[in-house]
Parts: structure tokens; sequence; C-alpha cells
């Protein structure tokens, strides 16, 4: 590993950021790697463990590490970076990456619209509204966790089945909808302790929340979506001009 010198002027937490992140940008330190815990660095180094876990805790909150609870702290993956252009679907963005995407069902159930939710989708107060939350799933990592409201009307044969793959492929090809346009909203939050087991997470994690709402091509809202990514593994970008 690096080498810190303890009679520079910089503060040994930084020297100690700094080796671990050229280590990671030089590929000396893969994705996944286990890195040693605070005990094992503050012996090699012969610092305080209050210096290391600056150190690291900076690292953590730059992306570059990530704390697994009661597992230790690892080389974080690069961010799955996700254009803002295009209205692409979960499975979709997951195969044009090359990974393979899965959902794991949480509960599929049917509930009478409130207001707002008639409102979002265009229907009337206590219209037939499925609820259907799912772990979306890359190579069987957790990505997003996904609570979506539709109309029934819209799909009345829809069956568990159909929600473990893409419901965009399922509206498009079984039910002929065409989805043409969307509203998203991105806001920052944090886990909940429910949605930091569903995602494999700490609760307290930082997570970003998408609200979709997708519109068909007759101008009928498809879905009211609320997306929770992890902001470990995702970012956002978009092209603009001026
Ligand atoms: C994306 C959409 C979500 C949609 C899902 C369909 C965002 C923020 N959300 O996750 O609204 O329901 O894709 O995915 O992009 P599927 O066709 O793979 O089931």
């Amino acid at each position: 590993m690096f080498t810190i010198k303890k009679d520079s002027p910089v503060p040994i937490y930084f020297q100690i950021e700094e080796g671990i992140k050229e280590s990671i940008q030089k590929g000396s330190l893969k994705p996944g790697h286990l890195m040693p815990s605070e005990r094992e660095f503050s012996e090699r180094f012969e610092v305080s463990r209050m210096t290391v876990r600056q150190a690291i805790t900076n690292l953590v909150n730059g992306g570059y590490l990530v704390r697994q609870r009661g597992k230790g702290t690892f080389v974080a993956s690069p961010k799955f970076d996700r254009s803002l252009q295009g209205l692409t679907s979960f499975s979709e963005d997951m195969r044009s990456r090359g990974m393979t995407p899965s959902s794991r069902l949480i509960s599929f159930s049917m509930i009478n619209a409130s207001q707002q939710l008639a409102d979002r989708l265009m229907i009337d107060v206590n219209e037939e509204v499925y609820e259907i939350k799912r772990v979306r799933l890359a190579d069987g990592i957790p990505m997003a966790y996904e609570v979506l409201y539709m109309a029934e009307s819209l799909a009345p044969s829809l069956e568990k089945d159909k929600l473990l793959s893409s419901l965009y492929d399922y509206a498009q090809q079984d039910l002929q909808l065409h989805i043409a346009k969307g509203k998203q909203v991105i806001e920052a939050t944090n886990a909940t302790k429910e949605e930091a087991d569903l995602l494999e997470i700490n609760e307290g994690d930082s997570l970003l929340l998408i609200e979709r709402q997708a519109i068909l091509s007759n101008d009928r809202p498809f879905e009211f979506a609320r997306s929770l990514y992890r902001a470990d593994r995702y970012k956002f970008s978009i092209e603009i001009n001026r």
C-alpha cells in the first residue's frame, strides 16, 4: 500500500484519504475489495483510530467506499450513469448496460384511489388502482425500490408473474399501450429502516427519489411511480445546450 509522512504539514487523515483514493483510481484496489478495519489501519500506520475513521468517513461520503452493516467497508462499484433523456424502463436501462434485470415482488394489491392518486392517474376517486411494490435488481444486486400505481381498468387481467419481468414490455406488447411521454421529479431522501432492509443498505443512507408520471399516446396517465434509487449506485446525467 501507500506510505504516510508523519512530519508533513498535510494532515494524516488527508494523506490516508488521498492514498486510498489513488489506489482505487490506479486500480490496485478494485470494486468489492474488503478494506482493512480501522484497527488494522491504525496499527499499520501507527495513528489513532479517530484519524483513520475521519479518512474512511470522508471516502464513504465521497462515494469511494461503502460501509455494509455487519460486513465491513468495501471499495464502491462505479456508479450506474443514467441519462435523464428518454422514457426508458428499468429493464431497458439494465439490458443496455449488459446487466440482467430482475424484480422481487414485495406486494401486489388493489386499492381505491384517493383524491391525490385520482388526480395523478386522471381517474375518479375510489376507482380501483393497482399498488405494486417491487425491489429492482441488476445482476442480483438491489438498485431501486419502486412503488407504482396504475388504474386497474388499463390492465384488468394483470397477474403477479408479469411483475417479475418488465411492466413496460407487458403494457406495450400484450396490452398494445403506447407509453409516449412523462414527467419526472427528482429529490434527495434518506432510507427508512424498511427501505434500507429491502435495498441492503443502512438506515439513513442517501437515496434518490424519482417520481414518474408516464402518459400514454391517448393522453391517459399510465402510471404514477415512486422509485427510490440507491445514491451509492446511481448518478443521473443530461446533455445540455445553450
Ligand atoms: C422505471 C420507472 C418506473 C417504471 C419502471 C418500469 C424511473 C424513475 N421509473 O423504473 O416508473 O414503472 O421503469 O420498469 O425510471 P419495467 O418495465 O422494467 O418493469
